[in-house]
């Protein structure tokens, strides 16, 4: 343990101790050497903690400033915070034998006043995280650029109406993934928080999302000239902050990537809550990005029933969990990607016990759905039931029509060939659901 810190109480690792442990600070189901699905739980799950809600958060809201009075919070060195803040991130990563963290460059080194000395500060603080990553073992799985929170960006990064916001945009980008690249990151995310708009009356949306396809272009082609061999991942939410945002969801990011022939380089990262916000379900997101090809990582979260925006909470639902990992890993699971608690405490749980027994409940919750998942795919009943579903698409005529070999001539023909008339079957909704319930 790093002296310096004397956050954390607890010294050891959290265990696994199995479902009937009472210990808070233990895991009940997230037992990492299991093998689930041919993998060890670790690997198959790839745990990674944010820096940003972890560590770089106040506890604030929009009523109520900062609440957790973090030491790292408050003194005039901000390089030396800096330093106490990777301390107690790397601390935490220790103890809950998390092998990936996830950082946005702003969360981690202070912004200078000129992009020089941001870029400078961040350096620092990369060399400080490349020390520990190689002692603690601990991974990068994903960096990403803080295009969101300077007023310069008010109205946008990639999309703002001022080139020189773009240019300033697309040159921190260039650094954050630099600097990703150097820590072995598994992949670079992009969020488009403010890349959209407040009001239609000032915005050419036909104008931004040519910008927003071009810099989405210049990440790639510079991913390639780099040697990058991490994944470029777009995160879709619909709105918040902005009250409309160009990265809607799964669909319309595939329409956008499709536009801008990025669909074969850029995948998804796809989180709970921007699912619930787009009026889909995590379960739904899943699936779409594995059906078209661009699954790529999960930030797990989830939202509140009642509050209608991003209240970012650890994930505490199983089943709904299970029936989004269902398609994942029915598709083969992560392949760079990971699950990263994109989550935050609440402002009033303001113990560093808290910030363990948050990430310990959202650990057991992914565990506990990866074994439904695996039991809904090993028992084969679900698989079995959707391939019967569509058996009358395997035959040979029928594979034709999808090869565009037929057309509406046709159809009228073979209706009359084959004296087709249509006898629905039951979809059997009720059926499946309590199968489901068998798993849980
Ligand atoms: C915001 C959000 C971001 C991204 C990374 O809602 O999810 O933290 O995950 O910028
Ligand atoms: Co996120």
């Amino acid at each position: 343990m790093t002296a310096s810190t004397r956050f954390f109480t607890q010294e050891a690792p959290i265990q696994y101790e199995g479902r009937d442990s009472r210990n808070p600070l233990a895991f009940r189901w997230y037992d990492k050497d299991r093998m689930v699905l041919g993998k060890t739980m670790e690997e198959q799950l790839r745990f990674a903690i944010a820096y940003w809600h972890s560590l770089a958060w106040p506890g604030g809201d929009p009523f109520g400033g900062e609440t957790f009075l973090r030491p790292w919070m408050h003194g005039s060195d901000e390089m030396a915070m800096a330093r106490l803040k990777a301390d107690v991130g790397f601390e935490l990563f220790r103890l809950l034998d998390a092998p990936f963290f996830c950082f946005h460059d702003r969360d981690v080194a202070p912004e200078g006043a000129t992009l020089a000395e941001s870029n400078r500060n961040l350096d620092v603080i990369a060399d400080v995280f490349a020390e520990k990553m190689a002692r603690e073992k601990v991974k990068l799985l994903w960096g990403t650029a803080n295009l969101f929170s300077n007023r310069r960006y008010m109205a946008g990064g990639a999309t703002n109406p001022d080139p020189d916001v773009f240019i300033y945009a697309a040159a921190q980008v260039k650094h954050a993934l630099e600097t990703t690249h150097r820590l072995g990151g598994a992949n670079y995310v992009l969020w488009g928080g403010r890349e959209g708009y407040e009001t239609l009356l000032n915005t050419d949306i036909g104008q931004e999302l040519d910008q927003l396809g071009r810099f989405v272009s210049m990440v790639v082609e510079h991913k390639h000239k780099i040697g990058f061999k991490g994944a470029i991942l777009v995160e879709p939410k619909p709105q918040e902050p902005t009250k409309h945002q160009y990265d809607f969801d799964v669909a319309t990011v595939y329409g956008f990537l499709e536009r801008y022939g990025l669909q074969k380089e850029v995948q998804v990262n796809i989180e709970d809550n921007h699912a619930t916000l787009a009026g889909h379900t995590y379960e739904h997101e899943i699936a779409l990005a594995c059906a078209l090809g661009i699954m790529g990582s999960l930030d797990v979260n989830r939202g509140d029933r009642q509050s209608g925006w991003d209240t970012d909470q650890f994930p505490n639902d199983p089943t709904g969990m299970a029936l989004g990992f269902y398609h994942l890993f029915r598709a083969g699971g992560f392949t760079t990607g990971g699950c990263n608690f994109d989550a935050k405490i609440r402002r009033q749980s303001l113990d560093a016990e808290d910030l363990l027994t948050a990430h310990i409940g959202g650990m057991d919750v992914c565990a506990r759905a990866l074994l439904m998942a695996a039991d809904m795919i090993e028992d084969g009943a679900l698989p079995q039931f959707v391939e019967e579903r569509y058996a009358g698409w395997r035959k040979p005529e029928n594979q034709a029509i999808l090869r565009g070999e037929r057309n509406l001539d046709d159809m009228a023909k073979l209706v009359e060939e084959r004296s087709i008339n249509p006898s629905p079957r039951s979809g059997r909704q009720e059926y499946l659901e309590n199968l489901v319930n068998r798993y849980l």
